[in-house]
């Protein structure tokens, strides 16, 4: 193999530049092209990359060394890929360079001098250019091998304070800037809207307090945690209740229950809740709306497709009632049967569970006096409906507590998009629809 010089290649109108890194030491490896050295001019820096493949021998150059076209840069020995360096130089180098084949050629006792191919400063194709390049605090002063070694990380150079002459940043204050990136306390990641960044759970052996079973999560409790999880950091949280006083609901709705039956329904406070719900929705439409995804705009809806949260034995489905605005209480009765037992009986389709504008979360069944409900985003607001029960109100006309069967309401809403006022509105318009069943039914 044969040993060969590598020297400064044309670097154009440059007479003594600055070697301000060497990234290469006797006994490297080095693939063709691989950059050896980076110079820099008051107006530009560029690598000089190896002109073959082959191993460092000697090198023969040191940082704060000025260099020139034809300075020395090291001794290679060619090796795999050196065929290369065979082929006659372009002309530009021709002056300066002796091909030598290597793998014919024995070693010759004085290395043969190789030049790499010119070229042309990075990004600075003209003076203006290269000067633009140095203009303090537009873009930063760093050698293109460090800007690569800052694009492999994905560290922003227009982020980081060199430390070099002249304010050159340089590997090692990317290095820093990445690792105090990495550390950054919690408070001020998010504040710079860098994320989240939690302690880590502690990984605790439980049967060192005592017996325990480890049962894998459903399919769809580990895809609806994580939605749940993303709606809760994402979305700001406020939950406003209310009390609907339903006594004459509950009447009606118990006097409609045989003839609901006899068509095959199942007539629940459900079905009033979601036509109560698209009237407030109409009422104040920023609750039916999803914010748009640089949040900058609000996408205002036009239909009225109400979800509701349906408990099934694989854990949590939001199936959605379509056109609930053009659907008397039975239908929404019936599409509620239906689908919770298709949801039950994992017969949903996706289709099903897809453009919700609103959810209704109903607890009333099970029981409970109030909980904060997660809003289903991009939705935002979602309903929570706890158990009814008989309150003692007071009515202001007697002058005597009556006994009133009560609902409670329990409304989270997305506070980037609604306001504490309008929260308040429109739980007091579901309770005032809920109360009056004749407003519910027009
Ligand atoms: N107060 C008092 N009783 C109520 C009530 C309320 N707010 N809401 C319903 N009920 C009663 C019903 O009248 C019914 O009584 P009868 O059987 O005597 O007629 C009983 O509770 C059961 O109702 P239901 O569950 O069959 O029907 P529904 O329309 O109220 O609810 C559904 C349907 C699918 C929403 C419900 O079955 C369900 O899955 N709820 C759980 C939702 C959930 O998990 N939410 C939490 C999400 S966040 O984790």
């Amino acid at each position: 193999m044969a040993i060969k010089e590598v020297l400064v290649p044309d670097i154009g109108n440059f007479d003594s530049v600055d070697v301000i890194e060497v990234h290469v030491k006797a006994g490297d490896s080095v693939n063709q092209d691989d950059s050896l050295i980076t110079l820099e001019s008051d107006k530009a820096s560029m690598d000089i990359p190896a002109p073959f493949s082959g191993t460092v021998k000697e090198i023969k150059i040191k940082v704060g060394d000025k260099a020139a076209q034809g300075t020395l840069i090291a001794l290679v020995e060619a090796g795999e890929g050196a065929a290369e360096a065979a082929k006659p130089a372009p002309a530009a180098a021709a002056p300066v360079v002796t091909s030598v084949a290597a793998a014919e050629v024995p070693a010759p006792t004085k290395p043969v001098p190789e030049v790499p191919k010119p070229i042309a400063p990075q990004g600075t194709p003209n003076p203006v250019a290269a000067r633009a390049e140095f203009a303090p605090g537009k873009n930063p002063h760093a050698s293109p091998s460090v800007r690569k070694f800052a694009r492999e990380l994905g560290a922003d150079l227009t982020r980081v304070t060199g430390s070099g002459p002249k304010g050159r940043i340089t590997k090692e204050d990317v290095q820093a800037w990445v690792k105090g990136e990495l550390t950054k306390p919690r408070a001020e990641a998010l504040a710079t809207g860098g994320g989240l960044s939690v302690l880590a759970m502690p990984a605790i052996d439980f049967s060192q307090f005592g017996a325990t079973e480890t049962q894998p999560l459903s399919r769809i409790k580990k895809l609806s945690g994580a939605n749940l999880h993303r709606n809760w950091v994402t979305a700001p949280h406020v939950t406003q209740f209310d009390n609907a006083d339903i006594t004459d609901l509950e009447d009606f709705r118990k006097s409609m229950q045989d003839e609901a039956a006899k068509r095959g329904v199942k007539l629940t406070m459900l079905a009033f809740l979601m036509k109560a719900v698209v009237n407030a929705l109409r009422a104040y439409p920023n609750f039916n709306a999803s914010l748009s995804p640089a949040g900058d705009e609000l996408i205002l809806k036009q239909y009225y497709h109400v979800g509701f949260a349906c408990d099934t034995p694989d854990g949590l489905v939001v199936p959605v009632i379509r056109d609930v605005n053009k659907k008397d209480v039975l239908d929404i009765a019936r599409d509620l049967g239906e689908l919770s037992a298709k949801a039950r009986e994992r017969k949903l389709k996706v289709e099903e569970m897809q453009g919700g504008c609103f959810t209704i979360s109903s607890l009333g069944g099970i029981g409970g006096t109030a909980f904060t409900p997660i809003i289903n985003c991009p939705e935002v607001a979602i309903l929570g409906v706890s158990r009814s029960s008989i309150e003692p109100v007071w009515d202001a006309k007697s002058k005597t507590f009556e006994p009133r069967l009560m609902l409670p309401l329990s409304l989270s809403y997305d506070h980037r998009v609604i306001d504490g006022a309008d929260g308040a509105r429109f739980t007091s318009h579901l309770r005032m629809m809920l109360s009056d069943v004749r407003r519910l039914l027009l």
